[in-house]
């Protein structure tokens, strides 16, 4: 609870950033999107990872603001590329379980992407399979207004949690997000291979793109290249970084 204090002095008087990692798009080797990682080094110079920094601001009642600031950081500097030129960038931006829990949720994006004068296909949303499978009438109704709105809708670190396929079946989601742990034994493993080949016929057999995360090396890049993968993130592209190197990468290609 010492760090609930801390975070709220860093709310108020600065010391969290957010740093983007380039999402690209395996048909025009272009970057389509960056996901927004919020980072925070406290006043004594503590870096305080972001597993912790969420749970701790749940606990402390402030993943609201935290979740605002974050969202509302990245939209602006996502304004702000788009005024330089790099006009079709989205910017995907992760909610944790409290926050998506929270009635005033829809409403709260969406007066802050007015706020930033973001429209909202311009933004993508990042949740977990256990986030939305805590109060799935909740996540169908909140999901399916912001996609209305051109919101898209990703599902993190999909195939790694305890969660059958039934809720895809039911849940408004444009986007798969392959976890990294497959990546890890892509191309050489043949049983993680077949599988990370089956979520993108399955995916695509549902209208959803996918993207590979936690891609490292050039092979894993061919495999999903030919496998028809849409987009990948991982250290092999980039990791994540201040927005000023995201402003050379998109100037000079990655
Ligand atoms: O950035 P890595 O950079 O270490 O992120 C670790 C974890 O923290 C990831 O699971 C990521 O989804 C989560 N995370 C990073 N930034 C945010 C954020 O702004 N909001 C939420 N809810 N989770 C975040
Ligand atoms: O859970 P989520 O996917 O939102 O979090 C992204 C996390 O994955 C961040 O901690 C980020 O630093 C990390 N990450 C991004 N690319 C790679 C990668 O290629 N390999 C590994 N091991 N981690 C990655
Ligand atoms: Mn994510
Ligand atoms: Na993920």
């Amino acid at each position: 609870f010492r760090l609930g204090f801390a975070l709220r002095d860093a709310l108020a008087r600065g010391g969290l950033h957010v740093h983007y990692q380039p999402q690209v798009d395996l048909v025009s080797g272009k970057i389509c999107a960056v996901e927004a990682l919020v980072r925070w080094t406290t006043a004594d110079g503590v870096e305080v990872s972001p597993a912790m920094l969420i749970a701790a601001a749940e606990e402390c009642g402030l993943i609201g603001e935290l979740g605002d600031w974050v969202l509302r950081t990245a939209c602006s500097q996502l304004v702000r590329w788009h005024q330089l030129g790099f006009a079709g960038l989205r910017v995907a931006v992760n909610l944790s379980a409290r926050q998506f829990s929270m009635p005033s949720l829809v409403t709260d994006i969406m007066r802050t992407l007015d706020e930033v004068g973001l429209e909202p296909r311009f933004l993508d949303l990042e949740l977990t399979e256990s986030v939305l499978m805590r109060d799935m009438e909740h996540a169908i109704e909140c999901l399916s207004v912001l996609r209305r709105q051109g919101v898209r809708i990703c599902l993190d670190d999909f195939g790694a949690g305890y969660s059958s396929l039934a809720y895809l079946q039911v849940l408004p989601i444009d986007v798969l997000k392959v976890d990294r742990s497959f990546m890890a034994r892509v191309p050489e493993a043949a049983n993680a291979a077949a599988i990370v080949d089956a979520i993108i016929t399955m995916a695509h057999s549902l209208g959803m793109r996918v993207i590979a995360e936690g891609v490292e090396r050039e092979v894993q890049c061919d495999f999903l290249s030919r496998h028809m993968c849409d987009e990948v993130q991982g250290y092999y592209v980039c990791k994540p970084v201040p927005a000023e190197a995201v402003t050379s990468l998109l100037r000079d290609g990655v």
